[in-house]
């Protein structure tokens, strides 16, 4: 067996981040999106062993959530407590497994954002200016004189007339970074992926980078609502400035502005000073809000002395039946609409559909109900779920269950157009596969990963039908080849399953309860840990593989096939 491909060039603490959502309304598919991605990355690196931190939360300080709470009769802070609750729920429905939910309106971020912001002003990156724009309120940023003109005076995004304003804010010192920042992208030290996305940040940066407002001047009547700059009470901290803190603000446990770290922690770990330890930091998010994240973030963290993220992700978006999603149109799908698909298909198989589907790359995915039909049918019910009970019941059938203490053979005969061929078992797959997760998901390469677990998958399949064990059983004499192609089937699947726990964790523990699998610390909870790290768990007929005597079950069938001419579930959601 080959020794396991370990990449030696990334430390193995991970400090892994979504972005903070807006609560002036509810969680949608963006949002659950997003924050999947970052789970079954975090998941994997969990699997390998790593020490990871993943973050969530959201983001209250913007004016359109004291907009949208005065349309619901509430003061900000209460429609904020509502909304953080709704994405709070959303998340725990998705069985996301983050270690914080950070919320902007807590003291632990407003205190040390507000540290981060005095230490800007007292180096002189931060100083006053006048400054005149164009204000996309919807967005809550400015766009730059020319992408307003080629969009007519409105919003990129929501095509909303821009406002032009003239005020009198602090500004960051953004353009004293543009050298740093462009050899930081171009030598990878940051990662900006996906590769177009980086040539589009770059393209920007190389027309030169100007200072950004960091605040707003408090008007009269102004809800107190968000974070004043500390040398100027009269400005408020402009949203994103400090939204992008929490990213530090929570792993900053040691900052004298606020001592919590008894309770959690030393978290420091995750994102250390530089030269003090290392730790890869990825941000996930979608394009519109790449700039911040790679170009703004990352100079104020170095004008700050700490270290840049190691990745930045921008994955595309997702568009409903075709359709690009907007409060207009009505077209949302919402968190909702996926309850009611996990209610059909279960939840396992709407993470399954959004991470396999889903716009990790730069390129648009449109959720459709039919595709998910096809996708669920092809890769879950015919798939993984098929391939583990035709094992399961043809070990259930001819050996009661158990695993024998037979050898195992590595070699089978098979007929192909009459000849006779000799057919070598999938392990030649299913190891390899397991071997390569770590260079995988250390580059971030979630889709490859699990195109190649399928792909083992249909292997393991096709190997039962070539050596068609369910003909040879009839023959008492070949039992014990019988065996072994199951035996070769099933040590296969629970490799392969490995990699698809991060994705399908309730699916693949049920699985591992039915075949009595020993690989989590309580068979009965996803979170409670893995008993050995991956490179253990996946040895071939190791310590936790399946052996003589282990009793698999059939159990109940992972994924019932899905009848193609059903309605589609969200049609007919409660309300
Ligand atoms: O921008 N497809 O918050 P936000 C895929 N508060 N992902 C989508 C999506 C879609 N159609 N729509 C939204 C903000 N998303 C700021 C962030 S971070 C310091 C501050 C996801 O509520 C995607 O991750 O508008 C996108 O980047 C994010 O939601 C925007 O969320």
């Amino acid at each position: 067996m080959s020794t396991p491909e370990t990449d030696t060039t990334k430390p193995s603490t991970t400090y892994i981040t979504t972005p903070i959502y807006y609560v002036n309304d509810r969680p949608h598919i963006g949002h659950c999106y997003t924050t999947l991605v970052a789970d079954v990355l975090a998941r994997f690196h969990r699997l390998l062993g790593n020490d990871v931190f993943f973050l969530t939360g959201t983001d209250e300080h913007a004016e359109k959530v004291v907009t949208s709470a005065k349309a619901h009769d509430m003061t900000a802070q209460q429609w904020a407590d509502h909304n953080a609750a709704r994405f709070r729920e959303a998340f725990q429905f998705m069985q996301f497994s983050n270690d914080d939910f950070v919320r902007t309106s807590e003291d632990r971020h407003k205190l040390r954002a507000s540290a981060y912001i005095q230490r800007l002003v007292d180096q002189g990156d931060i100083e006053l200016g006048d400054y005149e724009g164009w204000w996309d309120a919807s967005q809550e940023e400015y766009v730059p004189e020319n992408t307003a003109r080629e969009h007519d005076y409105k919003s990129p995004v929501t095509k909303k007339p821009l406002e032009k304003r003239v005020e009198q804010n602090y500004f960051f010192r953004l353009d004293k970074y543009e050298d740093w920042l462009r050899a930081m992208i171009e030598e990878k030290r940051i990662e900006v992926l996906p590769e177009q996305r980086k040539n589009e940040v770059l393209g920007r940066i190389k027309q030169g980078l100007q200072k950004v407002p960091v605040s707003r001047k408090i008007k009269d009547g102004d809800e107190d609502w968000g974070i004043r700059m500390p040398n100027d009470p009269d400005h408020r901290v402009y949203v994103w400035i400090e939204a992008l803190c929490n990213y530090l603000t929570v792993v900053d446990n040691a900052h004298p502005a606020c001592d919590t770290s008894k309770a959690e922690g030393d978290r420091r770990t995750y994102w250390p000073k530089s030269g003090q330890g290392a730790s890869n930091v990825v941000h996930f998010m979608a394009k519109d809000i790449l700039w911040f994240h790679a170009v703004i973030w990352p100079a104020m963290l170095h004008a700050l002395s700490e270290t840049p993220p190691t990745t930045v992700y921008a994955h595309a978006y997702w568009v409903a039946e075709g359709v690009k999603m907007s409060k207009s149109l009505g077209n949302f799908i919402e968190l909702d609409d996926l309850k009611a698909y996990a209610d059909r298909y279960s939840l396992d198989a709407v993470r399954w559909y959004l991470i396999t589907q889903g716009p990790l790359g730069a390129t648009d995915a449109d959720f459709a109900y039919k595709r998910f039909v096809e996708v669920y049918n092809a890769d879950l019910a015919n798939g993984i779920g098929n391939c583990a009970s035709r094992v399961g019941n043809m070990i259930a059938k001819y050996f009661d269950g158990k695993i024998q203490d037979w050898q195992i053979l590595e070699h089978f005969n098979i007929e192909v157009d009459g000849e006779t061929v000799l057919r070598t078992p999938p392990r030649g797959r299913a190891v390899p596969l397991a071997q390569s997760i770590s260079n995988l998901i250390n580059e971030n390469k979630i889709g490859d990963l699990l195109l190649s677990a399928k792909s083992a998958i249909r292997i393991i399949d096709q190997f039962l039908s070539d050596t068609a064990p369910f003909k040879l059983a009839k023959d008492p004499s070949k039992l014990q080849e019988v065996h072994s192609i199951l035996y070769q089937a099933a040590e296969s699947i629970r490799i392969v399953s490995l990699a698809y726990f991060p994705t399908m964790p309730e699916k693949m523990a049920q699985l591992w309860r039915n075949w009595n699998c020993t690989h989590l610390n309580d068979p009965n909870d996803i979170e409670s840990g893995f008993v050995a790290p991956l490179m253990e768990l996946a040895q071939w007929a190791g310590p936790y593989g399946l052996k003589p005597g282990q009793q698999i079950s059939k159990g109940d069938a992972l994924f019932m096939r899905a009848d193609v001419n059903a309605e589609s579930p969200a049609a007919t959601k409660p309300d």
